[in-house]
């Protein structure tokens, strides 16, 4: 039994993430966790709201709340969400817990005892018409390095470049648009990432099975320009942690935060530090998954992000990990992701373009946006969201392949034979052709989801349901049935028995679909197949079933076009 963790990049706090965020990591990172479950090994899956800088304190602001309140909400809101959603965390933790709080000052204490910071007398930017620092993303100008206009003063969007505020041409409030800005001269701690160079470099070219995506990012802001930069990791902000050296005070550095990307990837330890917590277990619990002095170093460690996170966790966490040089947990492998479009351009959160999570929910089932999503997850190239794709996957895949199947055949039975399955005979030829069909696919569904393929595990599950579509259209229980039906219960037997099987595969896709067909079949419990024949035997004469209700209801052309006008935004 294998030892997975897992962890998919955390959301930010200020606001619901729309189904591009959703994409880009939970779901996916949530299809990994279903798939290494099912198949019996032991996985720690952990996410949490990342709820630090200077976007919360605005949303906050905005919506009239002390930020403390408004993250504790915030967080309800989006766990609410996430388990509308069906993603199965063993803990959604918060970025802002004891926890973090406590890791994040003792991997500084660290990283300061290696001689790996330095403080800096630094220019920063001060808005006179908000009244306050601009830190980070608060400021925006043109990317000096690709000339985009609209770069935000932590990163580019466009080229994800790892940004300085005062590295922005023309710099603007993105608060107010003002631009009476003024540098204030303060002090700041760096991580001096660009000791570390050479050993990330090497750790890096070490990698050589990780997606493209991942290690171009990771080398690009290695070797481009003048190679990798040291970082600032505090912030003149009150919400945050206070910059500490471990449990001791910083001198010079009262009053100040550590920036937010320093906190967050700490929090996927801290999330499972809570997670024991909420359990009331010890530390040696969360530790075996973290320290390798602990019990970590069989743990085969992955991590799910969009682009726009990779250098943060190709660079800058493994530095944080690296540099305290005490044995904790480096990421074994890095799955990223491109971007979700949305029809014929981009999600937009200020426009209200796009579908968001709690919208998404309150119009169809979980399982109908995951299994679209999911089959077509940006992981070659971006890709788009388009209401005639969405009904297509919904219309066809769901409900014509798979849910007419189950449909027909629990319907058919229950005509012909009575709730419980037939006799019949021994499974023939036709029989032997789809278990050997589906043996090979399954070998291929299996290695895709342990490459974390996903898009081309979608594929195949498709391709199994149609396996059985094909056989039941082929054996046409409801003609044989008239001349033997003796044949006819046994195309019956071998067609109901795909189904529990189906579940089980399906699963990790669409767990609410697959739980309804366990239940009809009595299933509950069926194990992920070792061998397509002893599984497509499981359901024995006489086993009893209910049909099951509608699974999947198709879209119809109407209800496409009336959510394709709710959702396209103001312009
Ligand atoms: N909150 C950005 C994002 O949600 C950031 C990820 C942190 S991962 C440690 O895309
Ligand atoms: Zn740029």
């Amino acid at each position: 039994m294998a030892r997975i963790l897992i962890t998919s990049a955390i959301p930010y706090i200020n606001g619901i993430k729309h189904l591009g965020n959703l994409v880009g990591s939970q779901l996916p990172s949530d299809v990994y966790a279903r798939f290494n479950r099912a198949l019996g090994n032991e996985v720690m899956f952990i996410c949490a709201t990342d709820e630090h800088g200077t976007p919360a304190e605005l949303a906050a602001a905005k919506a009239g709340k002390p930020v403390a309140d408004f993250c504790a909400e915030m967080h309800a809101v989006q766990a609410d969400i996430a388990k509308g959603f069906r993603l199965s965390f063993d803990h959604f933790g918060r970025s802002s817990s004891q926890r973090n709080h406590t890791l994040t000052q003792h991997f500084a204490g660290k990283l300061a005892e290696a001689g790996l910071i330095r403080e800096v007398s630094e220019k920063q930017v001060y808005s006179n018409a908000d009244g306050r620092y601009l830190p980070d993303r608060y400021i925006e100008g043109t990317c000096p390095n690709c000339g985009y206009d609209a770069a935000r003063g932590d990163q580019c969007e466009n080229c994800t470049k790892q940004l300085d505020p005062t590295d922005l041409l023309e710099p603007r409030s993105a608060i107010s648009g003002s631009t009476d800005l003024e540098v204030r001269e303060t002090k700041h701690l760096y991580l001096c990432q660009s000791q570390l160079r050479d050993k990330l470099d090497a750790w890096i070219d070490s990698k050589t099975d990780w997606p493209i995506l991942t290690t171009s990012i990771a080398k690009k802001w290695l070797h481009d320009g003048d190679g990798l930069q040291d970082r600032g990791i505090t912030r003149d902000l009150d919400w945050g942690i206070p910059v500490k050296k471990g449990a001791e005070e910083w001198p010079g550095m009262e009053g100040k935060v550590f920036y937010v990307w320093f906190d967050a990837p700490i929090e996927y330890i801290a999330a499972t530090a809570e997670w024991a917590d909420a359990h009331g277990y010890d530390d040696s619990k969360w530790e075996r998954w973290w320290r390798t002095d602990k019990g970590a170093a069989d743990v085969k460690y992955v991590q799910f992000m969009g682009k726009d996170n990779v250098p943060f966790h190709t660079l800058s966490f493994p530095s944080t990990i690296m540099g305290s040089n005490e044995p904790w947990k480096l990421v074994d492998f890095i799955k990223s992701f491109n971007y979700l479009n949305y029809d014929g351009g981009q999600f937009s959160t200020s426009k209200g373009r796009g579908v968001f999570m709690n919208e998404a929910l309150e119009i169809l089932p979980s399982d109908y946006w995951r299994w679209w999503l999911l089959s077509h997850v940006p992981e070659s190239s971006d890709s788009e969201f388009t209401w005639d794709s969405f009904q297509q996957g919904v219309n066809k895949d769901l409900a014509d392949v798979l849910g007419n199947f189950v449909s027909r055949i629990t319907k058919f039975c229950r005509a012909k034979f009575g709730e419980e399955v037939p006799a019949g005979g021994d499974y023939g030829a036709a029989e032997q052709a789809v278990i050997n069909e589906i043996s090979t696919r399954l070998a291929a569904y299996e290695g895709h989801m342990q490459a974390i393929e996903i898009r081309k595990a979608a594929a195949e599950l498709r391709a199994i349901w149609a396996a059985g579509n094909e056989y039941l259209q082929a054996a046409a229980p409801w003609t044989t049935f008239k001349t033997d039906p003796e044949a006819a219960a046994t195309t019956v037997r071998f067609a109901l028995n795909l189904i529990p099987f189906y579940a089980v595969l399906s699963e990790p896709f669409i767990p609410d679909a697959a739980a309804t067909m366990l239940a009809a079949m009595n299933a509950t419990g069926t194990a992920w197949p070792t061998d397509v024949a002893t599984a497509l035997g499981t359901l024995k004469a006489g086993d009893s079933f209910t049909v099951p209700d509608v699974m999947f209801a198709k879209i119809t052309d109407d209800a496409r076009d009336e959510m394709q006008a709710r959702f396209a935004g103001r312009s």
